[in-house]
């Protein structure tokens, strides 16, 4: 695995785009990696978090440019990159981007389809696809309006201006800023306080949330309902409800 390199810190796991020459770009190769990687880690049980990141230059510059000078309809459609972005939406475990330096274009859709982001201080996002001629392609049209409203979402779409991750937070596309000499330690700090939860537990708390953005209220509240009672017939609410009731410190198993 040349562009992404992924370690084990059980109970997490930390998959890092490689392409620091060109800012972390992503190219069909360096998709393909980061899918595979994060859906090998998905399927691994002692795998309970897991913080996407690229260096602390850039998370990712997006796209590989270079790779659109001569693109047309047939080829974009053939290679469907943005399938991978899609596929990385599905995995079940929850997955926080943790940004430092660039996340533009497609950069920042790749932290959109993470279930939380968390920045250092020093990182720069972006959706300057207009610039080249294009938009956003890969959710971001959607995502970032859906967590921003309309009326940003058109600022920063259609100046493709850079924003900073005081900004992202107060958008409320990023949840966290952290300072830029502990950016990732932090993030993984936060990574293992999720990794403690009752997995179970947490899988359903996020369909249930991203069921927002696709459902209705009333859909969205019936799979809350469903789910909520399915979680007593798991082995980790006796634990967890146990152990309050014991005064100790539970420990999940994920069944
Ligand atoms: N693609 C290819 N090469 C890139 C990219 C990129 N996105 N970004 C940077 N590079 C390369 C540069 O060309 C340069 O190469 P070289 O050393 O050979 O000259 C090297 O990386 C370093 O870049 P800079 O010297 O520019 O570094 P800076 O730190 O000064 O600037 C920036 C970093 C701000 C990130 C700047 O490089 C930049 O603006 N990059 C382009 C960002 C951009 O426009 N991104 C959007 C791309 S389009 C997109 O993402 C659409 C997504 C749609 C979904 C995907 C479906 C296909």
């Amino acid at each position: 695995m040349a562009f992404v390199v992924v370690e084990r810190e059980h109970p997490i796991a930390i998959a890092r785009i490689n392409r620091p020459e060109v800012r972390n770009a992503l190219n069909v190769q360096v998709m393909d990696e980061l899918v595979a990687a994060l859906e090998e880690l998905d399927a691994e049980e002692m795998v309970r978090a897991i913080v996407l990141t690229g260096d602390e230059k850039a998370f990712s510059a997006g796209a590989d440019i270079t790779g659109f000078v001569e693109a047309t309809p047939i080829t974009m459609l053939h290679q469907d990159l943005t399938a991978r972005w899609e596929r990385i939406r599905r995995v079940q475990t929850p997955l926080i981007a943790a940004v430092s330096g660039y996340a533009h274009g497609g950069g920042c859709e790749l932290a959109m389809v993470c279930d939380i982001v968390v920045a250092s201080e020093s990182a720069q996002f972006g959706q300057p696809e207009v610039n080249l001629g294009i938009i956003p392609g890969a959710g971001g049209t959607q995502r970032l309006t859906r967590v921003a409203g309309k009326y940003r979402a058109m600022d920063l779409i259609l100046t493709g201006r850079r924003f900073s991750a005081q900004e992202a937070k107060e958008i409320g596309l990023v949840a966290r800023v952290f300072p830029k000499d502990s950016w990732l330690d932090d993030a993984k700090t936060l990574a293992r306080e999720i990794a403690a939860k009752p997995p179970l537990a947490i899988r359903l708390a996020i369909e249930a949330i991203d069921l927002v953005a696709n459902s209705t209220l009333d859909a969205g509240l019936e799979f809350e309902r469903k789910a909520f009672y399915l979680l007593f017939a798991s082995e980790d609410k006796n634990e967890g409800t146990r152990a309050f009731v014991e005064k100790r410190k539970a420990d999940f198993k994920g069944r």
